[in-house]
């Protein structure tokens, strides 16, 4: 596929948290980071994001008496699975990869910083109304096409990629650098969704 001056890659949560030896370790995590430097230089803009929570958070299974990781309780917004205490803000695991060098990124956003609210997706918090402010930021940038990488699959990739469809944008899962969570059936069950909502699923190989 040729990249066009108007795409932008977007790299998910590559986040010491999310990979081995972190709170919320997905298996093989900083397996994606070896992809994502080899992409990345085909890309004009490039926006990293970052999972960002207060201490305390809702998402935290130890914010709810009794519950554990995995588990799920009904949120204001709807029903939110519990994971542990990942990406609190200025830890070392909310930290980007020390490997993850894109100095030419555009912009790191953050998200999930709302103690009631979390947010998979890079567009919208898990309300699904309350925007982070990047869909304004592409517009405005004049980007258009949007590419995905990053942590995890199943769940903050997939979630941006299907909300980038809902926006109305071309969107592409570069799958070989992403890696799941895979809860409960959770990769094969996002793998339909994307295919549903006209995600183009790709190998990292551009
Ligand atoms: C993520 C669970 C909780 C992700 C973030 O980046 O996929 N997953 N917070
Ligand atoms: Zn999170």
């Amino acid at each position: 596929m040729q990249i066009r001056a108007d795409d932008v890659l977007i790299v998910v949560d590559v986040q010491n948290d999310f990979c081995p030896g972190g709170a919320l370790a997905v298996p093989e995590g900083d397996a994606v980071i070896p992809a994502i430097l080899e992409i990345a230089p085909k890309f004009e803009h490039v926006v990293l994001t970052q999972d960002w929570h207060p201490a305390g958070h809702g998402s935290f299974a130890s914010s709810h008496q009794g519950r554990h990781p995995l588990e799920t309780v009904t949120m204001a917004y709807g029903e939110q699975t519990l994971w542990p205490d990942h990406c609190v803000q200025g830890t070392w695991g909310a930290e980007l990869h020390a490997e993850l060098k894109l100095p030419q990124a555009d912009l790191i956003l953050r998200k999930g910083l709302r103690r009631d609210v979390d947010s998979y997706s890079a567009f919208f918090e898990n309300d699904r109304v309350t925007p982070t402010g990047l869909e304004e930021y592409l517009r405005e940038r004049g980007l258009r096409r949007a590419f995905f990488a990053g942590l995890a699959y199943d769940f903050c990739v997939g979630y941006s990629a299907l909300d980038a469809r809902r926006l109305g944008r071309e969107a592409v899962v570069l799958r070989e650098a992403c890696r799941a969570i895979d809860a409960r059936g959770s990769a094969a069950a996002m793998e339909r969704r994307l295919r549903e909502a006209g995600v183009v699923e790709m190998p990292s190989a551009l």
